[in-house]
């Protein structure tokens, strides 16, 4: 059955809706940036760019690094712009926009984010990088999708124990990143650790300016869960929409933080944009 109009919205000139993209404008392996003026910090590294779009916050540049086809593209902030970028990202790969019906062999896009992020560990300062070997989903994006098995049941059900876990909120999702990214993201200067994606900045990270919060003690139970030494490393807003989805359409991927916050200690750091810079270099190195 063709997928529907209404449902895989096509632009006039046969691009998917929202990112502005055609199957030939992307390459297999992609970089997503939250940031969409990061992407120039990325693509000035490359041989070439052969392709560029924006629309909205979705912004994208193609190109050769060292001979390799990379797109890279700025997702904008939050899991709600995650589930639009994997689904039409997906679409372009595994589904005939010309009949609309799912292709018969689907290709594994290799997605790689570098992201900035908050460590929650003291013993993580500002300026270090975080590879997310798992992601934990305090939004509940994965809770619209069927979900056969949850990712890591052992570590969600220590996580819903520690933190005596509200049933009135979301389930709490653990999804693994993929095993061959982390391989060769891998590195001893790289400090490994479950990501926990939040639904805001602000009160759903446990900041307080002028909102009391619901559970102020929320950030102090993230920080101290130690599952066989499983432990929660930083926060941000991204990086379990993509691993979730990413797992249930059968892509690649694993997620980067540069520190620029400490929560623990409450510091900023002095210079985040070459802490960035760092990070984009380290993440090069390795494609
Ligand atoms: C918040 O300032 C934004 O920064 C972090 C968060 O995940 C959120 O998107 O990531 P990016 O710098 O990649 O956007």
């Amino acid at each position: 059955m063709p997928i529907k109009e209404s449902e895989l919205i096509l632009n006039p000139d046969g691009s998917v809706y929202h990112l502005n993209l055609k199957p030939e404008h992307i390459a297999n392996t992609i970089i997503f940036v939250g940031d969409p003026d990061r992407i120039e910090n990325i693509t000035k590294h490359f041989d070439a760019i052969e392709f560029e779009t924006q629309k909205r916050e979705f912004k994208t540049q193609t190109g050769t690094y060292k001979g390799k086809r990379i797109s890279v593209i700025s997702t904008g902030i939050g899991v709600d712009n995650i589930d639009i970028v994997l689904n039409e990202l997906d679409a372009l790969v595994n589904i005939d926009l010309k009949t609309r019906e799912v292709k018969e062999t689907l290709t594994a896009l290799n997605i790689i984010r570098i992201g900035t992020s908050g460590s929650l560990q003291k013993d993580i300062p500002v300026d270090a990088f975080v590879m997310s070997t798992q992601s934990l989903d305090l939004v509940g994006l994965l809770q619209a999708y069927y979900i056969e098995k949850h990712g890591n049941s052992v570590l969600e059900n220590a996580f819903i124990k520690h933190t005596n876990w509200s049933n009135k909120k979301a389930y709490p999702v653990v999804v693994n990143a993929s095993d061959t990214l982390i391989k060769q993201f891998d590195s001893p200067k790289i400090n490994k650790g479950i990501t926990a994606t939040a639904g805001g900045f602000y009160g759903p990270q446990g900041r307080v300016l002028r909102l009391n919060l619901s559970e102020p003690e929320f950030n102090s139970k993230l920080d101290s869960f130690n599952y066989n030494g499983a432990r929660i490393t930083n926060l941000e807003m991204e990086t379990a929409g993509i691993y979730g989805l990413a797992k249930l359409l059968g892509h690649n991927a694993m997620s980067l933080n540069a520190i620029i916050a400490n929560r623990a200690s409450g510091t900023f750091s002095a210079n985040p944009k070459q802490t960035v810079e760092n990070l984009i270099k380290y993440t090069l190195d390795r494609l």
